[in-house]
């Protein structure tokens, strides 16, 4: 009987009231206003109205979100668990939109409200839960996977406050706290049924049972809980609506009153903190995080929560735990939830009593790890008396791995006991630490960099000696990004112009771009596509006077960098140049060079001085050269402050020149590169990361390229770098170098760029002074191209239409071939498309 009427009720549901009408939408929205927010269209707001708006689309989305759900149940389906400890996932409300199909529907209700749409997609705050390319990637992958339909789900924490707000204040960066849940969070649904227990501290004893099994019993001093929260992943036209579940951390009833009942109130409110500070903040990225013992909490409680959540939903499936690996492949983003290697093995083992060996083959057979990075500093490992207080089992556990695993190491590898000690999964020289890359190595089936040069320095340089071991275990997916938030809804101008061309497939399948190709030679789709980049720079434009107050020209080349703020990123090599055209502008005024604005954006992890200074270098430099009117006719400055995806989806369009300037073999891949060369930007680049793989893509000739190669830097760094001597032979970097020494770009304050300065003179770990000259020239040869407009458009058409490989649905495909074990995507698309 309940099952006929709530058959019933999902298709009054589906028919009438979340019907894709005009009508039925605009009803949504007045509904919503009034039902859930309580409001009177009278007194209502902006944010009232975007909630109201956001309800209505979610309403669209929940019978899907259902449907697939039971879909994947029913058919019994091979699950991907993405756990990571950032989702950078943008505002969703525009993006929900276009994968559900109801653009048109939507603006059309909205505009007979009388109410903007673009206005209203303005006013989603973004929920800032990532540092930056590692937590957007993992947005872009949910994207991808629900698109294509495989059956995923994200797994994360749900930070009460994400990326600090970055303000600038005479110049330097000062950091805000982010209150993305200020207004509420309309995309979530809370599910406190759903919730489990995690513990912290404590001890352990053990004993043999009555058959001589040996047994242990973890007691933990903390028990707190994780309560999910999910909000639904909407395929691009898929009829798949995956989920992204979110935990927060809570305080354990029990535990708490338990304490509260006892007269311990100190006690009780100490738990209770201890709880909710766990998913209270998101870590920025510092330079050291070694010795964060919250951070470990994170990890932790988050990773605890997903693999407790996978085994109960395995086993309402009516599955066996003996299958867990053959229906669940656990993708660890990065070292953050490595943990879970532990984890698995302890609820395997102690709680579901399984014999270490099963327990074993099925853990390592679950788990896959991606690394992202090749900075030393970057790989994550924990001080052992610190883990020991924290996780006691996970710790006895580890060292259990870690026997049977340097056991092996001998076998294979006897009398090197050098080889051992490199691979212990416990670092013991000095300090002693617990590697989690290495525990996230033994315990995965695969390991994969995030683009080609990546994986091959992880097999010869980083994890070599992982490598030697397994070769087999070594992939390389190159990263990619999703066209539908990074082109179609970020640059809709762009986005008509192709789809008048080509159709909008597109959309859904990136190769199509390849059929731009031929436009590159017309002259008329050419000066189309121009006036669409004017448009879109206008926009940027008007934004940049609004923010900042600057004005900046449409028509001077627009040349950006954005992204997090570092030494091996080389936004300071980029002011390096920056100045070089300021000193010969200003010794030479009648100098012809091509207008200019140089756009950068992105945060300094707070306790990262060089980054800061940086900052603070780019706003000084920027101060001097706007107000100089004997340059600011060719060359202006911003810093973009607070730099988040809804601005990047502003600034990745508009841009001509794309920076990607790092040191060869510092960065992992790069996903910015990508945004900006779909978007029909050229890039100015080192080979590396992912610049190598565009530029093979796009043409050599296509992309302008500088500077040493990985295997360069390694072998001048070798035969010993003097910074120093390069700076005395090139009178141009020994000018700029002394105007910043002097004060002259920091109201005469000499002391201000002295760390900068002398870090570059005395040892320059990321080279810029070798990379300088051959950067300058490359430049050049940019303002040379760029003056010849229509060569310009031609190979930023070239640019855009050969990206086809960068989306992310190709990285997924990858991911599903070649690590997931997923060959089939029959649930996507078996549903029909409008559902
Ligand atoms: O793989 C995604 C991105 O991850 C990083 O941002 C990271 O956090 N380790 C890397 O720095 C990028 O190169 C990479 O594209």
């Amino acid at each position: 009987m309940l099952k006929q009427i709530s058959k019933e009720h999902d298709s009054i549901v589906d028919d009438e009231r979340t019907s894709n009408t005009v009508a039925a939408l605009k009803q949504g929205i007045l509904d919503n206003l009034f039902y859930v927010l309580g409001k009177r269209v009278e007194v209502s707001t902006d944010m009232d109205h975007f909630m109201a708006l956001a309800y209505t689309v979610r309403d669209r989305i929940l019978a899907r979100w259902l449907t697939t759900r039971e879909d994947y149940a029913k058919n019994n389906v091979r699950t991907v668990y993405y756990l990571s400890a950032e989702f950078l996932m943008g505002p969703y409300l525009a993006s929900n939109i276009l994968n559900l199909g109801i653009d048109d529907v939507i603006r059309q209700a909205a505009g007979e409200l009388d109410l903007d749409l673009n206005h209203l997609i303005g006013q989603e705050s973004e929920p800032g839960l990532g540092n930056g390319g590692l937590g957007r990637l993992a947005a872009c992958y949910l994207d991808s996977l629900a698109t294509l339909g495989v059956p995923a789900m994200g797994y994360g924490i749900r930070y009460e406050f994400g990326m600090f707000h970055q303000a600038i204040r005479d110049g330097w960066q000062v950091e805000l706290t982010d209150y993305w849940l200020r207004y509420g969070n309309p995309w979530e649904i809370r599910r406190p049924q759903a919730c489990v227990e995690v513990g912290f501290g404590g001890h352990t004893q053990s004993w043999a049972d009555s058959f001589g099994e040996y047994k242990v019993l973890w007691t933990p001093d903390e028990v707190v809980k994780g309560v999910p929260f999910d909000t639904p992943i909407v395929g691009y036209r898929s009829g798949v609506a995956n989920t992204l579940r979110l935990w927060r951390s809570e305080a354990n009833e029990s535990f708490y009153f338990d304490r509260f009942n006892s007269g311990d109130y100190e006690g009780a409110v100490g738990a209770k903190i201890f709880a909710e500070n766990i998913s209270k903040v998101l870590y920025p990225n510092d330079e050291e995080i070694r010795g964060k013992e919250l951070r470990l909490q994170q990890q932790y409680f988050f990773t605890s929560c997903s693999l407790q959540d996978m085994i109960r939903r395995h086993e309402t499936t009516g599955h066996s735990l003996e299958n867990f690996h053959e229906q669940c492949a656990v993708q660890l983003n990065d070292t953050h939830p490595s943990i879970g290697v532990a984890e698995l093995m302890r609820l395997l083992v102690d709680i579901h009593g399984f014999g270490w060996d099963k327990a074993w083959d099925i853990t390592s057979h679950t788990f896959n790890y991606t690394n992202h990075t090749l900075l030393p500093e970057a790989l994550e490992r924990w001080s052992l008396p610190m883990f020991q207080s924290l996780l006691p089992r996970h710790l006895e556990i580890i060292y259990e791995i870690n026997s049977r695993f340097l056991s092996l190491v001998r076998t294979k590898f006897p009398n090197d006991e050098a080889r051992v000690a490199r691979m212990s999964i416990i670092d013991e020289h000095g300090e002693r630490y617990v590697r989690m890359a290495y525990l996230a190595c033994v315990g995965s089936g695969h390991i994969n960099g995030v683009a080609k040069l990546h994986t091959e320095l992880l097999k010869s340089d980083v994890l070599r000696d992982f490598y030697e071991l397994w070769p087999e275990k070594f992939i390389n997916v190159t990263n990619g990004v999703t066209p539908r938030r990074w082109l179609a809804v970020a640059n809709p101008e762009q986005s008509e112009l192709m789809t008048s061309k080509i159709g909008h497939d597109w959309i859904g399948d990136l190769d199509q771009l390849s059929k731009l190709e031929r436009y590159a030679e017309d002259s008329a789709f050419r000066s189309e596509w121009q006036g669409v980049q004017r448009a879109v720079k206008v926009r940027l434009a008007q934004y940049i006077a609004a923010k900042t107050g600057i004005s900046v020209d449409p028509s001077s080349m627009f040349d950006a960098q954005v992204k997090r703020i570092h030494e091996y990123k080389r936004q300071h090599l980029n002011v390096l140049y920056i100045l070089t055209q300021y000193y010969r502008q200003k010794k030479d005024p009648t100098l012809e060079i091509s207008p200019r604005t140089f756009l950068f954006g992105g945060k300094a992890a707070p306790g990262y001085f060089m980054a800061k200074l940086i900052i603070k270098l780019i706003t000084s430099v920027a101060e001097v050269i706007n107000s100089d009117p004997e340059v600011n006719q060719h060359l202006k400055v911003v810093f973009l402050p607070d730099y988040n995806v809804t601005f990047g989806q502003l600034v990745y369009p508009a841009a001509d020149l794309s920076e990607q300037i790092s040191t060869a073999g510092k960065e992992a891949s790069g996903t910015g590169n990508m945004k900006f060369a779909m978007n029909g930007a050229l890039t100015i680049g080192t080979l590396d990361g992912a610049n190598i793989e565009i530029r093979d893509a796009v043409g050599h000739e296509n992309f302008f390229l500088f500077g040493l190669t990985a295997a360069e830097v390694v072998a001048r760094k070798a035969a010993g770098y003097h910074p120093h001597q390069i700076y005395e032979s090139n009178g141009a970097l020994r000018e700029v170098i002394d105007g910043i020494a002097s004060g002259r770009f920091s109201r005469g304050d000499g002391s201000l760029f002295r760390p900068l300065v002398d870090g570059l003179l005395n040892s320059d770990p990321y080279l810029l002074f070798a990379d300088y000259q051959t950067y300058v020239d490359c430049q050049d040869r940019v303002c040379k191209t760029y003056r010849d407009q229509e060569a310009w458009s031609k190979m930023s058409i070239y640019n855009a239409a050969r990206m086809g490989q960068f989306s992310s649905d190709r990285s997924i495909r990858d991911y599903c071939k070649d690590i997931w074990n997923i060959t089939r995507f029959e649930i996507g698309a078996g549903l029909p498309a409008s559902k």
